[in-house]
């Protein structure tokens, strides 16, 4: 029995300002929990700039730094703590590639973006960073 207990994982998952204005939430939320996840933690946001300068701080040599900051504090963001096996990956896969030109079709970036700019959704990349980011904004 223990040897067939899988890990459950939690993830932290925002919408991004362009997914909010653009009346997404729902639809992004519905696709995580049709696909089995539990939401666990659900906060609307508006991000200072100096917290997103922090957030973003090993882009800060990129030249895009600035256009970057500008958008994610454009307006608020929807902060989510989910939850379940293999979530961190997963949710990776249900988001799709950072520029939405190369998502594939299904996924959110895929079916709902067409610029890195404005790419939607933000998922944690480990599950460190996970429990790290639902730790400091949830
Ligand atoms: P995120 O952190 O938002 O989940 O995105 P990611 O892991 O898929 O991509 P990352 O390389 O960490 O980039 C963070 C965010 O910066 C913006 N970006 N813009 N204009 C550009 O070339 C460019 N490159 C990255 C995107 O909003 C990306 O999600």
């Amino acid at each position: 029995l223990v040897a067939s207990m899988k890990q459950v994982d939690e993830t932290y998952i925002m919408i991004k300002p362009d997914g909010v204005q653009r009346g997404l939430v729902g639809e992004i939320i519905s696709r995580f929990e049709r696909k089995g996840f539990k939401l666990t933690g659900l906060k609307l946001f508006q991000c200072p700039k100096e917290l997103a300068e922090e957030h973003y701080k090993d882009l800060s040599s990129k030249p895009f730094f600035p256009s970057l900051i500008e958008y994610i504090t454009s307006g608020p963001v929807v902060c989510m703590a989910w939850e379940g096996v293999g979530i961190v990956p997963s949710a990776r896969k249900l988001i799709g590639a950072t520029n939405p030109l190369q998502a594939e079709p299904g996924t959110i970036r895929g079916d709902l973006a067409v610029q890195t700019g404005r790419n939607v959704v933000h998922g944690s990349d480990s599950p460190e960073n996970g429990k790290r980011e639902i730790g400091e904004r949830l």
